[in-house]
Formats: C-alpha cells, structure tokens, sequence
C-alpha cells in the first residue's frame, strides 16, 4: 500500500502529490498539519528524523525527499504514465532541472514564502512558547529559518532572492524557446519540479519581474501544466491554510 504523509499541495508536497495524480496511482493520504508544527511531533520525526513533509510510505518502506519520491515512483511504477523522458539524455537534463530546482530555484521563492506567510505564523506564537517549538525542529537549518521568519529576513537577502528568481526565469525562458517541456518533448519531474517550486505563479508573486512580458514560453508552458487533469486534481486537494495567511500561498493558485 502506498501512503502520502503530506501538507497543503504547494512546494514539495505538490511535487510528490503530482506524481500521483499524474500517473494515475491510488494512494492514501495523510495530512501533516504544519500550523500545529505536526512535522515535528515524535511520531514523525520517528518517520523522518528531518521533521519534514512530504514522506513515503510503500509497504513498511519509508522514502523522503520530494524528488526522490518521483524518482521512485518512476521505478516502483514503469507500467503507470511515465514521468521520465525515455532516452539517457532527457533523463540527465530532467534531472539537471530537478537539480537546479532544489539547489537553487526553490530556496529563493521559500524565502520570499516564508518572508509574507510563515513569518506571520512565526510571530503569532508567544516567545516561551516559540522556543519551546524550535528546540523539537531537528534541522539546524530550519530551526534558523524559523527564526529568522520571526525577527524577518532582511532586505538584501530578499532582493538577492529575486534577483536569483529573476536568472531562473530566463534560463527556463531560453529552454522553453527551444523545447516544448524541461527535459525536451516530453513532460516530465522537471516540470513537476520547476512548477511546484515555485514557477506556478511567478507572473503573481514577482509582479515587479514582469514574467507575462518577458517569458511568453514560460507563460505558454504555464497554460499547458496547469490545465493538466493530474495537476487539477493535485491542486484541488484539501487546503487547511488559514485564509487570513493565504496572501502568499493562495496567490500560487
Ligand atoms: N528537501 C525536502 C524539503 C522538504 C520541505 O522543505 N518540506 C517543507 C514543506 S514544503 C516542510 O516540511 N516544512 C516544515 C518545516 O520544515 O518545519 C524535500 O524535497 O522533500
């Protein structure tokens, strides 16, 4: 049996529930709650000592890491619709973007996410009590991230992030101008990847970037993903975010 352990579809639960939705698998959900901080409960932490959704369960086996888990359901599921190009050259540039995607493209859009949503959450929690949840974070990394979403992240950190968005759209923009998908003429996890992380909504989140005039493929591309019926059903799953806190996220919709 396959399980999800997931959030909200955005970022990297998106990236692992497209993968389901996409190749058709039947799965059983299970919502992670990250308002409540449900990440870093010991039952979780037990599933996966990063404290972090999405995760895999396939029979007893645990797998994380949102882009490993397309990767395997790509092995584990060959018969089901293939996410992977079929030649070793589309396969190397899909997994180029998934590089680039997780390396670089999704840590700038997280800081941006993180700067209008998570710090409001961050700052809605009474210091003891704050510090109380940061202790049980097992990541150094996020346990600083947390932090810094509370005191805020500062203006030349933001704007080297847009700036680095800003490299990202045109790199995908030249790719676009040359191919139909990522990694070539089909759609592949470097799709999945490149959207969810972020490439959803780049047009609304950066309004000041201008990616409707500067990125027509990339606003093509858009079209094509986003009309999918596997990305549909993915976007169409249950969101607990409070409303009050969707000025970043509801916008990636
Ligand atoms: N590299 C991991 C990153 C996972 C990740 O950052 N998950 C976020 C949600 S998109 C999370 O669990 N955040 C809550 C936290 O870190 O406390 C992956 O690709 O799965």
């Amino acid at each position: 049996m396959l399980k999800l352990y997931h959030a909200e579809p955005r970022a990297n639960s998106l990236k692992a529930l497209l993968c389901f939705q996409e190749k058709n698998l039947p799965f059983q959900s299970v919502y992670v709650d990250l308002h409540k901080f449900e990440q870093h409960e010991s039952w979780f932490v037990a599933l996966n000592p990063e404290g972090q959704v999405p995760v895999l369960d396939h029979d007893g086996v645990i797998i994380t890491q949102s882009t490993v888990i397309g990767e395997y359901l790509e092995d584990a599921f060959p018969q089901a619709p293939p996410l992977r190009p079929a030649d070793p050259v589309g396969r190397a540039r899909m997994r180029q973007w998934n590089k680039f995607c997780d390396e670089h493209f999704m840590n700038y859009v997280s800081m941006h996410g993180w700067h209008r949503m998570v710090s409001i959450i961050a700052r809605s929690i009474e210091g003891g009590e704050f510090e109380k949840l940061l202790a049980r974070i097992p990541l150094h990394e996020q346990r600083e991230k947390w932090r810094t979403a509370r005191s805020g992240f500062s203006e030349a950190d933001l704007s080297n992030a847009t700036r680095k968005v800003s490299v990202a759209i045109d790199r995908v923009e030249q790719q676009l101008a040359q191919t139909p998908w990522l990694a070539g003429d089909s759609y592949s996890l470097a799709d999945i990847n490149f959207y969810s992380s972020g490439g959803m909504a780049l047009h609304r989140l950066f309004p000041e970037l201008q990616v409707e005039k500067i990125a027509p493929n990339l606003m093509r591309w858009l079209e094509r993903v986003s009309t999918r019926p596997g990305v549909q059903a993915a976007l169409n799953m249950p969101d607990h975010t409070n409303p009050a806190l969707r000025t970043f996220a509801g916008e990636q919709r």
